[in-house]
């Protein structure tokens, strides 16, 4: 793995109707984050947060059923710049949520990089949806699918036409609140997904080993999105649409040691952290903790 890590604040809030989360990568900074990595011997640069605004309306265009097209559309061709920016400079890119929007904004820089970009969407939801299924208009619940090619052209058109992902070099890792329209975009592009029942079921070494072994035939890079609703609520409550039984805080631990171990990720960020919903500010501790084991902290 690349020892020089880019740290990048992403501080969108206005893909969910929670206010908050923009507070996300100043909690996970306050939590640790710079000298914890520095600990493992990598080189970190914190290039401080881009600069998005945030200027909310609760309304629903009837036309598009999308809230805050125009302002997210202008945040994440800003934060696709800026993670351009970082990965040209040849870091390791660390993006720090903000809402799941700001995936549009990461990968539809990365895409740039890599002929066949792999993307491990850890979550709870699927963010499949588009303003055609979507029962909320909130846009980070659709950020997979525009990244995918799917949605408003205003979305899908940052750093380049439509799809910046195959369906094929994707894998969704701890669904468990799927509507109907993302099953059935599920179904029609193939996309593999681990649900609870099959954490339940094989348990998280096998999901990861078949995730991990399933990825390193198609891609040439891997960018992890994790979402801290995809852990259970018990462990990470500062979040804006938790949904119980969601994989524990050793599984999470687990899966983020054994993508290190793989040596094959290239880019990562943790979204949704909303130190106002939170106990404290737990859920950023637990998301420096799964970051550092991503990066290869161990034990011993
Ligand atoms: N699937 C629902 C709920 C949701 C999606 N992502 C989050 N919540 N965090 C929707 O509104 O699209
Ligand atoms: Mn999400
Ligand atoms: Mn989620």
């Amino acid at each position: 793995m690349n020892s020089r890590i880019g740290i990048l604040g992403a501080p969108i809030t206005v893909a969910q109707p929670i206010d908050g989360v923009d507070l996300g990568p100043q909690s996970i900074r306050y939590a640790g984050l710079v000298d914890r990595l520095a600990d493992l011997n990598l080189a970190i640069s914190d290039y401080g947060d881009v600069p998005v605004t945030n200027e909310r309306s609760h309304h629903v265009d009837p036309k598009t059923n999308l809230r805050n097209l125009p302002i997210i559309a202008k945040n994440n061709q800003l934060i696709a710049d800026y993670v351009y920016d970082v990965k040209k400079k040849g870091d390791f890119p660390l993006v720090l949520g903000g809402d799941h929007s700001i995936a549009i904004g990461t990968i539809a820089a990365l895409h740039h990089f890599y002929k066949n970009l792999g993307v491990i969407w850890f979550d709870a939801h699927a963010d499949l949806n588009s303003g055609d299924t979507s029962p909320s208009g909130n846009i980070h619940g659709m950020s997979l699918a525009v990244s995918l090619g799917i949605g408003h052209d205003q979305l899908t058109d940052i750093h380049g036409k439509r799809a910046k992902i195959k369906p094929e070099n994707t894998v969704i890792i701890g669904a468990r609140s799927v509507d109907q329209g993302e099953r059935e975009l599920i179904q029609d592009l193939g996309i593999k997904v681990y649900t609870m029942h099959d954490l339940e079921k094989y348990g998280i070494t096998h999901v990861m080993e078949d995730a991990i072994g399933y990825l390193h035939e198609r891609v040439d890079g891997i960018h992890l999105s994790l979402d801290v609703d995809g852990i259970d609520p018990t462990y990470t409550p500062g979040t804006g649409t938790p949904v119980s039984g969601g994989p524990t805080y050793r599984e999470t631990h687990l899966a983020m040691s054994m993508l290190y171990d793989a040596q094959l990720l290239t880019s990562m960020e943790v979204v949704e952290v909303n130190p106002l919903l939170d106990q404290g500010n737990k859920t950023a501790e637990i998301a420096n903790d799964m970051i550092a084991a991503f990066f290869g902290e161990k034990y011993c």
